[in-house]
């Protein structure tokens, strides 16, 4: 976060979007800034409501802020009967490819009856308003079924990413007390079986709470079925009918809870609930993807994924968008998989993460080349800063330089977009995630609270409540409390760096725990990463604050080259050059290792804390949320060197 540095930046409007766009004007931002409640008013009237609210905000116990208080509504409802009692019946709802290659449609009749369905089972087993019910599943049409099915019986569902492991998976389950466990033989993945029946069966071990455990036929793996404990998904809703009400809610009923990691080691249990949380995935879909009945819309986040949660299910549902699914690996059988998606269904908007695009630049454009991506008309990136190389390539190799690209910040917790382009209205600048959305504030303040000048580093803040936002952290509310708003009073903070540009843009830096400070001057880990990748040799980057002696911490970086690049001392010094050119003399590099690969968690973000301790020579805690383990085994051995 290097204070008061500005660099000029290509500047993209919005062109022929504008056109024709949800929003085209930039009047909604101030419309929004009068009076933000009648904002959000206006978009909680897009839904169906059982009964209407009778007060918008409720801030008597803040910051349990209450939202649309006295409504009664089912997020169900508003993703499957709306579209089913209407023309849009017959509307494909979900295209699904699996792995090894099938494919399968669903349309919103017929969604409607498979959650009905499965809302029945569930109800069969013994699931109530209010019980958990764990979800172990990989990316299978019965994930969206499922959480449909809790949802629409007043059930809290608990996505746990199929990728955790059975130790990861039991502390999930014993924190929220889940009844029901719904789980499926196996899931593909880049050609393997990962066996998640097995975990579950390990995880159960040591857990209490569990009664039933539901398990889909999937990959045809060995399982072993435990007697009165143990059903198939198929054989359970043999039978029973489609037909099943939404059950009507209070507004601040209970959706789910997605555990995030923390500071401390202990997964935050992040509550969501129907009313606020309809609301706000609503607009933000329909607004920042601006999404039409015709598109073909694919977020290729995986659904135990905040992103998979607000952008693959509930926010496009509700707006009864088409939506692409893929269960497998970005590079199975070929890297060339996701090219041959968007042809295929003729893909309008594409959604991923950074991480997935600077791989895709790695490998080079033959796989992508030769494929026609010309139905794409809009991009979106989300999970970490965009480089503005990634972007450019983005831009142009993917988007053919028709499609804006809109930079979308926001967390497991605020359950919706926050700070984003609106694609009909700003002006795109590489890196920056543009403005608040309408009807939501933020600011970058320094650590007494106060707003600073522009173009200066600071702590990002929420400055108002707003409808989507995690209502607690399970069972432990005052957690809530303290890591949201006991830093800064009255304003909730991110634990994200930012600086506003004097045009009002935010350029997001990343995690305040990533900021190195040297010689008293901060830096960002994502802001020296993007000098580095910056340079024509460099793939992938990461960087590190180590102790030193004299300026209190020192940077390290992690360089994985791009293919073909050999790695020489000569390189090192140039690379040692270029960051000092890029960001200041202060941020050079104090020592590069060459890798081939970097420890990341699954959903991309990069595993910094292996990296440290790897650096310091320590034994590496829990490892289980690592894409591939072989990164670490690599860094080692590079360290031995
Ligand atoms: C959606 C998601 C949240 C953290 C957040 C940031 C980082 C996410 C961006 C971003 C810069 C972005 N939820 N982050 N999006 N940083 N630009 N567009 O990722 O809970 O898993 O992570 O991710 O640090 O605090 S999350």
């Amino acid at each position: 976060m290097s204070e008061g540095r500005v660099k000029v930046v290509e500047k993209f409007p919005p062109g022929r979007f504008a056109e024709t766009a949800w929003v085209r004007e930039g009047r909604v931002y101030e419309e929004a800034g009068r009076d933000y409640l009648a904002f959000w008013e206006r978009a909680a009237e897009e839904l169906h409501w059982f009964r209407r609210w009778k007060r918008v905000l409720d801030r008597s116990e803040a910051p349990f802020y209450r939202w649309f208080v006295g409504g009664e509504i089912n997020i169900t409802y508003n993703c499957l009967d709306r579209h089913a009692e209407s023309w849009r019946r017959n509307k494909v709802a979900i295209i699904w490819e699996g792995e090894p290659g099938e494919r399968r449609v669903l349309t919103y009749g017929e969604l409607l009856r498979e959650v009905g369905r499965f809302a029945n089972a569930l109800r069969s087993l013994g699931v109530e308003r209010g019980d958990r019910v764990t979800l172990y599943m990989g990316m299978v049409p019965e994930l969206p079924v499922a959480m449909l099915a809790c949802a629409r019986i007043g059930a809290v569902h608990s996505v746990v990413f199929g990728g955790f492991s059975a130790r990861a998976l039991a502390d999930r389950i014993n924190d929220c007390e889940a009844k029901v466990v719904v789980t499926q033989d196996g899931a593909f993945r880049r050609g393997r079986i990962i066996p998640l029946k097995d975990n579950v069966d390990v995880a159960l071990r040591e857990v209490q709470s569990v009664e039933r455990v539901v398990v889909l036929k999937r990959a045809d793996n060995d399982v072993e079925m435990h007697g009165d404990r143990d059903v198939w998904w198929h054989e359970l809703v043999a039978g029973k009918s489609p037909k099943c009400d939404a059950l009507p809610v209070d507004s601040e009923h209970p959706l789910f809870i997605l555990y995030t990691s923390g500071t401390t080691g202990k997964p935050k249990g992040v509550l969501h609930v129907h009313g606020g949380y309809n609301v706000g995935v609503h607009l933000t879909a329909k607004w920042v993807f601006d999404l039409k009945d015709r598109d073909i819309y694919w977020c290729t986040a995986d659904i135990g994924w905040i992103t998979g949660h607000s952008y693959i299910v509930y926010g496009p549902l509700s707006n009864g968008a088409t939506v692409v699914m893929y269960e497998g690996a970005p590079d199975y059988p070929s890297p060339a998989r996701w090219w041959e998606i968007i042809e295929r269904y003729g893909v309008t908007i594409l959604y991923t993460a950074p991480t997935a695009i600077r791989f895709f630049m790695k490998l080079g454009e033959e796989w992508i080349k030769g494929h026609d991506l010309s139905t794409l008309r809009l991009l979106g990136s989300v999970g970490e800063p965009i480089n503005p190389r990634a972007w450019l390539w983005y831009h142009e190799v993917v988007g053919g330089r028709r499609c804006p690209i809109v930079d979308t910040w926001w967390q497991t917790e605020t359950g919706m977009i926050m700070i984003t382009p609106l694609p009909g209205v700003s002006t795109l600048k590489p890196g920056s995630a543009s403005r608040p959305f309408p009807g939501v504030f933020a600011k970058v303040v320094d650590e007494n609270g106060e707003e600073v000048k522009p173009n200066q580093g600071g702590y990002l803040v929420i400055t108002r409540p707003w409808p989507a936002m995690l209502r607690t952290v399970w069972g432990d509310p005052e957690r809530y409390v303290k890591t949201y708003f006991g830093t800064f009073p009255g304003m909730y903070f991110t634990g994200d760096g930012a600086r506003v540009d004097e045009e009002g843009d935010f350029w997001i830096i990343g995690r305040i725990d990533d900021v190195i400070n040297v010689s008293g001057h901060r830096l960002g880990t994502a802001e020296l990463e993007s000098a580095l990748v910056s340079h024509e040799s460099v793939a992938e980057a990461a960087v590190i604050g180590v102790p030193h002696e004299i300026k209190g911490q020192a940077v390290v970086a992690f360089v994985v080259l791009r293919d073909g690049v050999e790695s020489t001392p000569e390189l090192k010094e140039e690379l040692r050059r270029h960051v000092a050119e890029e960001i200041g003399p202060i941020a050079k590099p104090e020592e590069i290792h060459f890798v081939s690969m970097l420890p990341k968690t699954r959903s991309g973000k990069i595993m910094r804390r292996i990296l440290r301790a790897l650096e310091e020579g320590r034994e590496i805690g829990d490892v289980t949320t690592l894409e591939d383990v072989k990164a670490i085994e690599e860094v080692k051995r590079t360290e031995q060197e």
